[in-house]
């Protein structure tokens, strides 16, 4: 039987939601929600279903079986709430929440449900060269000795801010770094350079990340790099290095150059990523199981992501504390 799904947002994330949702077999599109009423039924019209303005009542609504929050970051914790409340599974993007403080919230809900019912959109962890990353690492049966992370967008919005390249951007990263390498970040600290003139904010930010083992990573966040979107990641081992390898657009030779594009859109850079995920989550809630990064990945990925706004304010190291990980979780 199919999944009835409800989509809360109709921003660039929510656009791609309810675009791959089409290639996700078992999965019903019923609701879109927007705050603005036009968007709302304009999108729902094109997508043959119903629109709503209320995101609480679309949560609430009998044809929406599971829920996809890919709302304005600051609305994910109430909807998380809610969704908790009537026992609704959802897909909330990340960040799970605003702070790390409101994400143990959402985890002490989830606990006291007995249930996993709030998986994060760390999409990263379905990409195919991501899992190829980590599958080279775990049969190399080798340690990482130090790790290169670069995140760059070509542009962002005007309304972006250097505190939104650490929440909404580097918590990427944060995740990745957590999933592949298997052990907590113990410090961080990050750093500001040089401003590119095309920016109004601190842009580039550097951060310096070590994890519990003692491993060194470093994560470059650019917002306006201007030439595209690109996402490398390396691992430095003690014989040898296991890199990322960059998506296969088709390369054109022309007028004495090799060009490789690079995609400007990360909806389209991690596609696949997007409906692996998707395609997981439905087969996860059919078969009553749980898949990708929990409420407890996104509220230790917020943990380290308020230290980094914390460190971005005074350049210092800041130190995170270990939590034993709750038996839901483990
Ligand atoms: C954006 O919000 C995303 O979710 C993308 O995955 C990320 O790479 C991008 O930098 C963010 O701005």
């Amino acid at each position: 039987m199919a999944i009835n799904i409800a989509v809360i947002g109709t921003g660039m994330m929510g656009s791609a939601h309810i675009r791959n949702l089409k290639d996700v077999p078992g999965a019903k599109l019923t609701c879109i929600c927007d705050a603005d009423t036009d968007t709302a039924e304009r999108t729902a019209n094109q997508n043959s279903c119903r629109a709503e303005v209320d995101p609480m009542h679309t949560i609430a609504s009998d044809d929406v079986d599971a829920v996809i929050i890919a709302s304005p970051d600051y609305t994910h914790a109430s909807l998380v709430h809610q969704c908790l409340k009537l026992g609704k599974p959802a897909l909330c993007e990340k960040p799970l929440a605003s702070s790390a403080a409101d994400c143990k919230q959402i985890v002490d809900a989830e606990i006291a449900t007995e249930k996993r019912l709030i998986t994060v959109g760390f999409m990263r962890r379905f990409d195919p060269d991501y899992l190829a990353l980590k599958q080279a690492l775990n049969s190399a049966n080798t340690e990482v000795l130090l790790m290169h992370c670069f995140h760059r967008n070509a542009t962002c919005p005007d309304w972006f801010t250097a505190e939104l390249t650490l929440s909404n951007a580097l918590v990427h990263e944060i995740d990745a770094i957590r999933w592949l390498l298997s052990e907590e970040i113990e410090t961080v600290q990050v750093f500001k350079s040089k401003k590119s003139p095309k920016s109004n904010f601190d842009d580039p930010l550097l951060t310096v990340l070590k994890t519990a083992s003692g491993t060194i990573v470093n994560a470059e966040v650019f917002m306006q790099a201007q030439y595209g979107y690109e996402i490398g990641t390396e691992l430095v081992c003690a014989d040898r290095t296991i890199a990322l390898t960059r998506p296969s657009f088709a390369t054109v030779k022309t007028a004495g150059a090799e060009i490789l594009p690079i995609t400007d859109d990360w909806t389209l850079r991690f596609k696949r990523a997007y409906t692996d995920e998707l395609t997981n989550w439905i087969n996860a809630i059919s078969d009553n199981r749980y898949i990708g990064a929990s409420a407890w990945d996104g509220y230790r990925a917020a943990i380290v992501t308020d230290s980094c706004l914390a460190s971005r304010q005074t350049g210092q190291i800041i130190d995170i504390s270990m939590e034993e990980t709750p038996a839901l979780y483990k």
